[in-house]
């Protein structure tokens, strides 16, 4: 194929529905060559304060969220001066989004509106490549599937119930392929319903913006309980077959004029709060725990890190908000051993690369994230084989914006065939 090809030809957005019901980007990319990319952009709502900044339009229509202005902007900005680049030069196409944009935040022309771009010039040029997308961002060496972490009990900002910790993942380690794992997991997900629904009725099956379940409980031991039961139930062991990982997203309930957390009705000191998950790891098989402490608390994060090294993954989300200039704090102060990366928290591919390349060359895993607000869009799934984290955190197994990455996972495991590997337990060692 002549390097005419990936020349961009056309750059549109549309409107699209987020899995919330919210309006989001969705942006399609043509090449001369015929590759067509599309790409849609997510959302979330236990946002970090430091994330690059969605634009939407304010106002009555779709209440305030309507993306009218991203869209203006991305056919009379974008488009023309990414028409006429190569769709390969994924590096030269973000430089030019972010200046267009002009900010140093994504403000002005939305991240909402850059990550659809630049996801979709990704995609389009794979497709004129005729190269699977995990395979034309990772190369030749990219056949390790990554291990799931999957939320089956919501809580925080994305449940209906009174638990403040937001996730409550199972990680099924004791697999020897993707596939397998998915199945463990979706086996243990429909026996915990089925646990729900006898001991608390039928409404305790409703399920969150994740697809975890959203049961009427208030305290993590219940939730890191009930989870112990539906492994057993299903068969397997827990700290054999599964792991377990809690998202607290603890800026969610941290009150900065008193410095202190509310948890489980009592309010507690970062101390407390850090014996309080000590506690838990104790009891129960924790191998990774997310955005413990509020979001700027890098001291806090390198205590638990210290505390729980060699067992436990601390992780940093709203932490880093997947932006380079808060890891190397981080990394300067040892504050965590993983780190949460997700496309729109920074608004480019390239940037969102360089931060995961960045974290794993210096030692922290990198766990590749949905948002709760997400898509049919599977172009996670590809990223964390193409990056070979060995991690990725994307929901239950259920709900169609969650079962897209799954299911593409399974997909790439297949075509892989031999060469895929599925690492379990060794993600977890230092
Ligand atoms: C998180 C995410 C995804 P949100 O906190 O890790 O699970 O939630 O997209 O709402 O920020
Ligand atoms: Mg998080």
């Amino acid at each position: 194929m002549p390097g005419d090809d990936f020349i961009i030809s056309e750059v549109r957005g549309l409107y699209a529905l987020d899995s919330r019901g919210n309006p989001t980007v969705k942006a399609v990319v043509k090449t001369k060559g015929g590759g067509r990319g599309y790409a849609l952009a997510p959302s979330g709502a236990s946002k970090g304060s430091k994330e690059a900044l969605e634009l939407r339009d304010g106002g009555k229509r779709w209440r305030g969220l309507g993306v009218s202005k991203a869209l203006a902007l991305l056919e009379e900005e974008v488009a023309p001066r990414l028409r006429g680049m190569d769709s390969r030069m994924q590096e030269e196409t973000d430089k030019m989004l972010s200046l267009i944009d002009g900010t140093g935040n994504k403000s002005r022309i939305g991240a909402n509106t850059t990550i659809a771009v630049s996801m979709a010039v990704a995609k389009a040029a794979a497709e004129t490549a005729g190269i699977p997308l995990y395979r034309y961002l990772g190369g030749v060496s990219s056949n390790v599937l990554p291990v799931p972490l999957l939320n089956v009990i919501n809580g925080g900002v994305h449940a209906g119930n009174k638990l403040d910790f937001q996730e409550f993942m199972i990680i099924p380690v004791g697999a020897d392929s993707f596939i397998e794992a998915l199945r463990m997991a979706s086996e243990t997900y429909h026996e915990l319903k089925e646990i729900l629904k006898k001991r608390y009725g039928p409404g305790a099956t409703n399920v969150g913006d994740e697809g975890g379940f959203a049961p009427p409980i208030e305290r993590a031991e219940e939730a890191l309980g009930l989870l112990d039961e539906a492994v057993r139930g299903a068969g397997y062991m827990p700290g054999d077959h599964f792991l377990y990982g809690i998202d607290a997203a603890a800026s969610q309930f941290y009150d900065a004029s008193t410095g202190s957390y509310a948890v489980e009705g009592k309010s507690l000191s970062r101390g407390e709060l850090l014996d309080f998950y000590v506690g838990l790891t104790e009891r129960y098989d924790i191998a990774y725990i997310e955005d413990p402490f509020e979001e700027n608390d890098m001291e806090g994060f390198g205590e638990l890190t210290n505390k729980l090294r060699g067992k436990v993954l601390v992780c940093g989300d709203d932490l880093y908000a997947t932006n380079p200039r808060y890891l190397e704090e981080g990394l300067a102060r040892g504050a965590t051993t993983a780190a949460i990366a997700k496309v729109n928290q920074i608004g480019t591919l390239t940037e969102a690369v360089d931060f995961a390349v960045k974290a794993m060359r210096s030692g922290v895993r990198v766990v590749v994230s949905h948002r709760s607000g997400d898509t049919e869009d599977p172009f996670i799934a590809d990223l964390a084989v193409a990056l070979k984290t060995g991690l990725i955190k994307t929901g239950a197994p259920s709900r169609g914006e969650r079962t897209s990455k799954y299911n593409r996972l399974i997909e790439i495991e297949y075509e892989l065939g031999a060469l895929a590997s599925y690492p379990g337990p060794r993600v977890f060692r230092p």
